[in-house]
């Protein structure tokens, strides 16, 4: 069981008031925020140790690097990888899935096949286009039903010798549709094609472990796991990432380097080259201990006792849909009311107090398939309550009033 009220007074924001009313913060899906300890730990950093990593001997410089690779550390019995430099720091999923689909580029011929699903964020689309622009392979996308769930018997379809990579998110930001990840990977695996997991919407949500999932390569971002933002990591398997050249060339990423050649430095330090986030690093390991203390099963099951008593509150709402009614289902809803625009909506609940997303969530292709917009989109976090939600149907009531 969570002490909410305990959790909340960790979150200095839910302290604050927003247009004069209390803040609710269902934009989860965006970012989350962030427990005081990980706002500490960036200023304990720069305030204590900051210096440069994996490069000095004095007692600065070791101090930050050992608190820097302490998060590789945490994040390695966190998610389970078989190896600690199967890591790599990065900015968060996008520059991890760009890393992979750039590196990827001259490993893939003009007669391979790249397959992503229709739930994807434009993160998981335009790499992978661009990928294929750069080496005339063809995308083929794994379409979904009206509830938003992928039509797992076109993949099979889909599915051939010529299928190099399959990239699909864990849990869709959109809709909250929770992906068969285990089944997309071991058929995929059977024609012999790497899976990338798109995890930026899972990790903060329920426990993963890396090895008994067995994809080739998974993406996180810290911000959306309490951490800060500009950090997560992509996670590779060893044996790929060694056969993949580096992104980036500069400092900390070579063995040697002189005019005529360079070699590389081994993994992970082959991918990560230059100054890296070290602050950021640091908070996000403290992140990480904050959400095991809670307990990713606790949050899991809470965060469902969200998802069930918001969709029975919303749909009392007349005229409201819900978009994304898939079976298995984060917490998030997406929903439209009527006719009316999501923007004026989410303008008027702004206004008292309370942040939802509005818009394309960056899906373009899933709101095409809708015929629609964009949706409103509540996205849970466990520090949210049930309270919370009934203010989000009052303002929602309001707010129908008003544009009627
Ligand atoms: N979705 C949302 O409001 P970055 O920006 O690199 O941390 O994550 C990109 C990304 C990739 N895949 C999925 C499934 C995502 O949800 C996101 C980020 C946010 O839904 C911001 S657009």
């Amino acid at each position: 069981m969570i002490d909410i009220a305990q959790v909340r007074a960790d979150f200095p924001i839910l302290q604050e008031k927003v247009n004069g009313k209390p803040l609710v913060y269902f934009d989860n899906g965006a970012t989350s925020q962030k427990p005081k300890v990980v706002i500490d730990a960036i200023v304990n950093y720069y305030t204590t140790i900051n210096s440069n990593v994996h490069r000095g001997v004095h007692t600065l410089s070791q101090l930050a690097t050992d608190a820097f690779e302490e998060t590789r550390r945490k994040l390695k019995s966190h998610f389970n990888p078989k190896h600690e430099h199967e890591i790599i720091f990065t900015r968060g999923t996008t520059e991890s899935i760009n890393l992979v689909a750039t590196c990827l580029t001259n490993l893939v011929k003009s007669t391979d096949e790249i397959i992503i699903s229709a739930l994807e964020h434009h993160s998981n689309i335009v790499p992978w286009q661009m990928l294929c622009e750069r080496t005339g392979a063809t995308l083929k996308v794994i379409p979904m039903n009206d509830a938003g769930e992928l039509k797992m018997e076109v993949y099979d379809e889909l599915l051939s010798e010529n299928t190099k990579i399959v990239a699909v998110n864990h849990i869709s930001n959109a809709l909250g549709t929770i992906n068969p990840v285990e089944e997309i990977i071991e058929k995929a695996h059977k024609v012999g094609a790497w899976v990338l997991i798109d995890g930026a919407q899972s990790c903060p949500h329920m426990a993963i472990d890396l090895q008994a999932l067995d994809c080739d390569f998974f993406t996180c971002s810290a911000h959306k796991m309490l951490g800060p933002t500009g950090i997560g990591f992509l996670y590779g398997k060893e044996t790929i990432l060694n056969q993949l050249p580096p992104y980036h060339g500069g400092g900390e990423m070579i063995k040697d380097c002189s005019f005529d050649k360079t070699t590389y430095a081994e993994l992970p330090h082959k991918f990560e080259a230059g100054t890296p986030n070290i602050a950021d690093v640091i908070a996000f390991g403290t992140a990480i201990d904050y959400l095991n203390q809670i307990g990713l099963s606790a949050i899991e099951a809470y965060e469902h006792e969200l998802l069930t008593y918001g969709t029975q509150e919303l749909i009392k709402i007349p005229g409201l849909k819900i978009i994304g009614t898939a079976k298995n289902k984060a917490s998030v809803i997406s929903f439209n009311i009527d006719n009316i625009h999501p923007f004026d909506i989410g303008t008027i609940v702004d206004k008292l107090g309370i942040a939802v997303r509005t818009g394309h969530h960056c899906t373009q292709p899933i709101m095409n398939r809708f015929s629609i917009p964009g949706t409103i989109r509540a996205s849970f976090a466990f520090y949210n309550t049930k309270e919370e939600i009934d203010r989000l149907v009052a303002a929602l009531q309001r707010a129908v009033t008003m544009l009627s």
